[in-house]
């Protein structure tokens, strides 16, 4: 091998040497989740008794139904309020809330607010909280773990009877409309798999369904509770199923898209299209939709959580116990309802 060569081969070996170094150390600082690049609380706040921190992890901003959620904590959790948000929105992944989370722990907040965006991978992250003596209240979607000791508290939705009622409501409007005995064709768009809002909503509808010998599931598949997704899958559905009867959409969102999809098929949805539409959440512009003849029927997902956790952490302040589960109060729209009148008083 001639000189020229050899030093050619020593200064790849020196590159790729650098290379790993710079790999190496890149990765680490990843590792540390350093709270430098997180949100912190000024010293001001760390030093003051008179306010409670709280760390907040959200699963993201994916929906009206999520907008409003975040809207009720923000709008409660104030300094006026003698609380000191730290609110991170975790863009619909799970590492960035464990990521968030221990940065929590790092800045030593009061109360940690976990809306889990799955409910599987979560024991290890919960039990350096526990470690660190910091309360964990669990919002809305909840945590499968080993031991329940982990979290406080949940409060949120029953989303097996949300489920159920949708199963329930349906065998009565086919009956009203004289379709009992009819093969009825359905199609699902779940949410984001693995989390309890699906999982629940899911396996209820499930229940009522297979009590049903002339319904038909043709296809059940995630549209991750986002309206782009929602009118992708739905296109795809309307492209494979010649005859589609019910269309059963597990957040609000998904359903908006689901209706651009059926439209820009040619084909028409709601009380009196085609295609039965039920959906879930009941925001505001779902009412609307509904008022437009686009939906059959919504059921009602409270997103209002925040008040409710504000009494939590209050009676833990008094060191006052506290229910493991509390389910919040919804019921269900149709369109057989005045919703002109419901619509001007709703929030979210
Ligand atoms: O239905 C959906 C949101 O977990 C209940 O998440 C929540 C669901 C809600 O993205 O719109």
């Amino acid at each position: 091998m001639g000189e020229r060569h050899l030093g050619r081969t020593k200064r790849i070996v020196e590159l790729l040497w650098i290379l790993m170094v710079v790999l190496t150390l890149g990765g680490c600082m990843g590792a540390t989740e350093s709270p430098e690049d997180a949100m912190l609380y000024p010293d001001e706040v760390k030093d003051n008794d008179d306010y409670i921190v709280v760390g907040f992890s959200q699963v993201g901003a994916e929906s009206d139904w999520r907008a409003g959620n975040t809207e009720s904590f923000r709008s409660v959790f104030t300094e006026e309020n003698g609380y000191f948000l730290l609110y991170e929105d975790a863009q619909q992944k799970q590492e960035n809330q464990l990521k968030a989370i221990r940065n929590f722990i790092l800045q030593e907040v009061d109360y940690i607010i976990l809306d889990p965006i799955v409910e599987t991978g979560w024991d290890a992250v919960l039990q350096e909280a526990k470690d660190a003596q910091i309360p964990v209240i669990l919002v809305d979607r909840s945590v499968e773990v080993e031991d329940e000791g982990l979290y406080t508290c949940w409060v949120g939705s029953d989303f097996e009877k949300e489920g159920r009622s949708a199963g329930e409501w349906l065998i009565d409007y086919l009956e009203e409309q004289g379709r009992s005995e009819e093969t009825i064709q359905i199609v699902t768009l779940q949410g984001t798999p693995d989390s309890t809002a699906q999982i629940g909503r899911t396996a209820g509808f499930a229940s009522v369904l297979k009590e049903q010998e002339n319904w038909k599931m043709l296809e059940s598949l995630s549209g991750d509770f986002t309206q782009a997704k929602g009118q992708e899958v739905m296109e795809y559905f309307l492209e494979t199923y010649e005859k589609i009867d019910v269309l059963v959409s597990e957040n609000d969102n998904m359903t908006f898209g689901a209706i651009d999809a059926i439209h820009e098929a040619g084909k028409t949805c709601g009380p009196d299209g085609e295609i039965i539409v039920i959906s879930f959440d009941c925001v505001k512009a779902a009412l609307e939709a509904m008022m437009h003849g686009e939906i059959n029927a919504d059921f009602e997902c409270n997103p209002i959580l925040g008040p409710r956790v504000a009494q939590i952490i209050k009676l833990l302040e008094k060191g006052e116990p506290v229910e493991k589960v509390q389910y919040v109060e919804e019921r269900y729209f149709d369109a057989s309802m005045d919703l002109e009148n419901m619509i001007k008083t709703r929030v979210y």
